[in-house]
């Protein structure tokens, strides 16, 4: 029998990518994401009478709950929930950053993750099936620019974690998935739609795509049963490590 998946941020970059993914696999997918017309585009696409879509703000408690509430009978049993939905905004050190854009992130990020978890975890309970966090590299890797983000990666890695320790015996499965520098919307959201920058962030990088995650996402979601990952830090080939910055008077 078909299994069921419910991807967030579904709209673009790796969400779009693993909704293709996972209907060309044969899966059930519900799809989120607050452009409908992306949404229902997904829809003619091969596979797509096997796709529900979703559209809300994933901030909105209630939306989110009215959005869950309607979910057809054949999709309700969700098996794996990918926590993809999230965003960066802004590249300021703190003490120029925007706190309107702090909040957002928080409130995508962190709340809104947090919520569709708690209300999803019946179900997974009940299916012995998997949660799959979309953290980032931000979150071990702290760098000039990056402070709330990936204070806000930091907890999606410690929260998948924490998750996997109390559903010890549950047969639920948890992964944090790490990436590093992949090329999406990411950037020109996070630059307010600047595409020259984000062009130049990834020209001559040979950056991830959003196919490549949504193919670790598979892989995680098709493991055998008896097999966690519990992390997993990708990046492209072209990115490592530098040192610690030294400030000289
Ligand atoms: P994109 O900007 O391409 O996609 C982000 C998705 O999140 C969109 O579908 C967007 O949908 C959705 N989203 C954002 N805010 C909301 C909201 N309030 N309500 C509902 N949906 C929302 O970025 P990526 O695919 O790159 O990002 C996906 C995840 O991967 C994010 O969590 C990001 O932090 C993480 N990540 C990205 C990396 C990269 O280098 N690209 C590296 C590491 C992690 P819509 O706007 O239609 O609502
Ligand atoms: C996205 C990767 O390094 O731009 O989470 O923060 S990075």
């Amino acid at each position: 029998m078909a299994r069921t998946i419910l991807i967030t941020g579904a709209t673009a970059g790796f969400g779009a990518a693993a909704v293709r993914r996972f209907l060309a696999d044969g899966w059930r997918v519900v799809a989120t994401g607050r452009r409908a017309g992306r949404l229902q585009a997904l829809r003619d696409e091969p596979g797509g009478d096997r796709l529900h879509v979703a559209v809300f703000d994933i901030r909105d408690a209630d939306a989110m709950q009215a959005a869950l509430d309607a979910i057809p009978a054949p999709f309700r049993g969700i098996d794996v929930l990918v926590n993809n939905a999230g965003l960066a905004l802004g590249t300021a050190p703190a003490q120029r950053a925007s706190l309107e854009q702090w909040r957002q992130m928080i409130d995508t990020n962190i709340t809104a993750l947090a919520t569709l978890t708690h209300r999803l975890l019946p179900v997974l309970v009940e299916r012995r099936g998997a949660i799959i966090n979309i953290s980032s590299i931000a979150g071990s890797y702290p760098y000039p620019g990056g402070n709330v983000y990936g204070g806000t990666k930091a907890f999606v890695t410690q929260f998948s974690l924490g998750l996997r320790s109390d559903l010890h015996g549950t047969g639920v499965r948890v992964t944090s998935i790490e990436p590093g520098m992949a090329e999406t919307e990411f950037t020109l959201v996070r630059t307010g739609g600047d595409q020259a920058a984000s062009d130049a962030l990834y020209h001559g990088a040979n950056p991830m795509t959003a196919e490549d995650i949504a193919g670790v996402i598979h892989y995680v979601a098709t493991l055998p049963p008896h097999l966690n990952i519990n992390r997993l830090e990708i990046m492209p080939v072209s990115q490592s490590f530098a040192g610690f910055q030294v400030h000289r008077e």
